[in-house]
């Protein structure tokens, strides 16, 4: 899947990597690079063109750092906007156990709507799922659902009179009286989007009441799978989208465009003739992909690394200016927690015995800091008594407790701003 994608973007990357540094020229040329990459991918010309134009606002915007290569800025960014371009989050079904839940498949002919509709329900056979046939143009349709639902053991409901509206009015009865959680709708399809294809979808959905009507789309049909999501959206209405062969020769385009040139979301895509051939659709997994995997993962480690010291340099400065607020602490704690345990973390400072350190007085400033409101935090000055009341009712702390920590907070700040100003906010590691 997405193999000239993989071999333009890598051959894009180390170009990328190899810059020592990135002026505006080699952003320009880079920038052009990936249009044309995306172009030939076949990504709508509007999409790639506002691809680039977030990309290059991204770039510009990027804090640079001693200590981070630009070229790794670029791909990070580069990265994170595909995420976005992708649909950013991943789209899945909503299961419920107390309701059935209804996926009607609809799009044109022969782009894989039936044997979508089987993989899907091999995908989900736990939610005890019934397929339900809802073609009744195509003479040879209801068999072909029914041998491929033998093959993975899922109900098949029989086609009633060859109507297919009461085909499905009748199997969504069958499926509330028998229990079963999901009621996929194989409808039929036709080779254009006509009149007499809308009404029947709109009465079918109107039939069933769908909470997934799904676009199945021939993903290796670039620009007309995105049209046709445009075109079914507007008429009979999408939650979503699967885009089937993708394992064939697909440049990638439909995949790239879809969610943000149609607004449909991408929630599965097909990579096989065969029954498993259909994988739930990861954006993050995807970019990643596209770009090499073990690079991406490691970078974005590395520039969130980078990007913490950045905030701690910019928090060490404010305490040395005696500009320490509760929101800062908070803020400071909160990046503490993430190291680790509090026990632990102190017991690596030389002198500090692990049991010395007492992990529910620590929680205890932090559910009093916690009650104050973002005011109070911000300017420690304005808390008079009736506001250490309030705060020591919602931490469950007594008047005590809270006059502790402003006062303890108070000879911290200005013993930090009075060391600093004669330089010894130095020594202090990694405050
Ligand atoms: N390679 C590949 N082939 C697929 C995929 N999905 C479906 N096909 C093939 O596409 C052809 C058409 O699939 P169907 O499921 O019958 O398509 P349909 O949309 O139901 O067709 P109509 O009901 O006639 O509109 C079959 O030969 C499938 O095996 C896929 O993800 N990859
Ligand atoms: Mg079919």
């Amino acid at each position: 899947m997405f193999d000239t994608l993989i071999d333009t973007f890598g051959k894009l990357k180390r170009k990328i990597l190899g810059y020592g540094r990135i002026t505006d020229s080699e952003l320009d040329a880079i920038l052009k690079d990936i249009r044309i990459t995306l172009l030939e991918a076949d990504v709508h010309y509007k999409v790639a063109r506002e691809f680039i134009d977030r990309l290059r606002v991204k770039c510009e915007g990027s804090a640079l750092h001693k200590s981070i290569k630009p070229g790794d800025l670029v791909l990070k960014a580069v990265y994170e906007e595909l995420t976005e371009l992708l649909g950013g989050s991943v789209h899945r079904i909503a299961f419920a156990t107390d309701r059935v839940i209804v996926i009607s498949l609809l799009g044109l002919q022969g782009v894989g709507k039936t044997t979508t509709a089987v993989k899907l329900a091999n995908v989900h056979k736990d939610k005890n799922v019934l397929l339900v046939p809802a073609d009744a143009k195509r003479p040879a349709a209801y068999e072909q659902l029914q041998q491929l639902g033998q093959r993975i053991g899922v109900e098949v409901f029989p086609l009633v009179g060859n109507d297919a509206l009461e085909t499905v009015r009748r199997a969504r009865t069958h499926t509330e009286s028998t229990g079963k959680k999901l009621m996929i709708i194989d409808t039929a399809g036709r080779l254009h989007i006509d009149d007499e294809l809308i009404h029947e979808l709109q009465s079918i959905h109107e039939i069933a009441k769908p909470q997934y009507r799904l676009l199945v789309a021939d993903g290796m049909t670039g620009q007309d799978a995105v049209n046709q999501a445009s075109s079914f959206k507007e008429k009979t209405g999408l939650d979503g989208a699967i885009l089937t062969k993708l394992d064939g020769d697909a440049r990638g385009g439909a995949a790239l465009s879809i969610a943000r040139a149609a607004g449909v979301p991408l929630y599965y895509v097909g990579t096989g003739e065969d029954l498993s051939g259909l994988d739930v659709f990861y954006p993050d997994r995807i970019a990643q992909r596209i770009l090499g995997m073990g690079d991406i993962a490691g970078l974005v480690d590395k520039v969130k690394a980078v990007e913490q010291e950045i905030d701690q340099e910019k928090l060490r400065s404010k305490m040395l200016e005696g500009d320490f607020n509760f929101e800062d602490f908070l803020e400071q704690m909160k990046m503490v927690r993430r190291l680790g345990p509090m026990k632990k973390l102190a017991a690596m400072i030389p002198g500090v015995k692990e049991a010395d350190v007492d992990e529910r007085e620590i929680k205890k400033v932090e559910a009093i800091v916690y009650s104050m409101t973002r005011q109070e935090r911000l300017h420690p000055g304005i808390i008079n008594g009736s506001r250490k009341r309030r705060i020591a009712a919602g931490s469950g702390t007594s008047m005590q407790d809270v006059n502790k920590v402003l006062k303890q907070f108070t000879v911290a700040r200005d013993m930090l701003k009075k060391y600093g100003k004669s330089g010894m906010g130095k020594i202090l590691p990694g405050m």
